[in-house]
């Protein structure tokens, strides 16, 4: 936020605040609850590109009939170390915790499973849902693919979403090990952000719809589109996120959902995928202590800090102080919640 924040909340606060806003606007309350918690700590962390500045697209697309708030989803139990889960045209995360109960069981039994998510919309960052495995000792990856916005390397079309890898690990002496990153340049909710600011962004990170380098932001947005990053590297994580989210789940790629009937809709509908490991299995007594041991090192080594660092230190001078929003956000989310 940069602006003077002139309301602090409490999580608590918000999460009811954001949770008004969902069942307003179509959300069953048991899914307002998720999305509410979801929403409102991504606010509280710091992960401002899918915190309260997605509430007025959550809106929209539930406005427009795109995403189903009141879905409930299916999960079938589709082998030893397979869940499968049909989000029913609803949101991910409460297709994701429906089938957690059966997911841990069978990380428990076999020391792995996976979780396949398909006919879903998710709107968030992708933290939320791995770091939890890592605080109940287990590790985890999960990848989400989005719209067709980004370009694949040396090409002329967008293919792939912004499409995030997050992956979350037990630490001993600390919170868990997370990482959760765009495989573009940058986030799309970041370039919104950026164009809504009036800022540049730095060279590298898009083109515009003649398929030129720019760093401004909105030609980004009108008609031009985001690079994977790293080149030819990030593209091969992009395809594989596509894979694994869309063709295995059997969910759709980011360019293949038709969202032109809905006016208004924001949210992408396509499939999200999971591995969780129980690091038991691994016969290494010091799984957690090992971890701590190479983010010693890097630290050590002089990386300034690690990835969830800046979270853990928002988060916490958020608990302290409560969540920072302007008052101009404030007023917004109430008038979504009442108007
Ligand atoms: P960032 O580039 O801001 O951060 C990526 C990761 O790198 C984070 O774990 C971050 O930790 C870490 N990090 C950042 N700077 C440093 C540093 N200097 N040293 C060490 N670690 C660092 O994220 P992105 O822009 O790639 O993505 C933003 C969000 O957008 C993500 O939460 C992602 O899930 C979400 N997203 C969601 C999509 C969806 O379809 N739902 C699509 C695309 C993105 P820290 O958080 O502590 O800064
Ligand atoms: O920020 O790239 C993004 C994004 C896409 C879908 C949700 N967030």
């Amino acid at each position: 936020m940069t602006e003077a924040a002139a309301v602090h909340l409490a999580y608590a606060d918000l999460v009811s605040l954001l949770e008004r806003i969902f069942v307003r606007h179509g959300v069953s309350e048991h899914n307002a609850k998720i999305l509410a918690e979801n929403c409102a700590g991504c606010e509280r962390d710091g992960s401002l590109s899918h915190g309260i500045f997605r509430m007025a697209g959550y809106v929209s697309s539930l406005n427009s009939g795109w995403v189903d708030g009141k879905a409930v989803p299916e999960v079938e139990d589709v082998g030893p170390a397979f869940v499968r889960v049909d989000a029913k045209g609803g949101f991910t995360q409460p297709a994701m915790l429906a089938a957690r109960p059966l997911l841990i069981e069978k990380v428990k039994a076999n020391g792995v499973a996976v979780l396949a998510i398909r006919r879903s919309h998710h709107f968030s960052a992708l933290w939320p849902d791995v770091e939890p495995f890592a605080e109940e000792g287990f590790v985890a990856l999960s990848v989400v693919n989005s719209m067709a916005c980004v370009v694949p390397h040396g090409g002329k079309k967008a293919v792939f979403g912004t499409n995030p890898v997050a992956f979350a690990s037990p630490r001993a002496g600390a919170a868990p090990f997370v990482f959760d990153q765009a495989s573009s340049a940058i986030a799309h909710g970041d370039v919104q952000i950026a164009a809504r600011a009036g800022h540049d962004l730095k060279p590298g990170m898009g083109v515009d719809r003649d398929g030129q380098p720019t760093n401004d932001p909105k030609q980004i947005l009108d008609g031009g589109a985001l690079l994977p990053f790293g080149g030819h590297k990030g593209n091969s994580i992009a395809l594989m996120v596509e894979i694994l989210s869309a063709a295995l789940t059997g969910g759709y790629f980011s360019g293949e959902f038709d969202w032109s009937g809905h006016k208004g809709a924001q949210t992408p509908f396509t499939g999200q995928f999971f591995i969780v490991i129980d690091p038991a299995r691994g016969g290494n007594d010091v799984f957690a202590e090992r971890v701590a041991g190479i983010c010693d090192l890097v630290l050590e080594a002089g990386q300034e800090r690690l990835p969830g660092d800046r979270r853990h230190v928002t988060r916490a001078k958020a608990e302290k102080d409560g969540i920072p929003l302007s008052a101009e956000n404030h007023e917004k989310l109430k008038a979504l919640a009442e108007g």
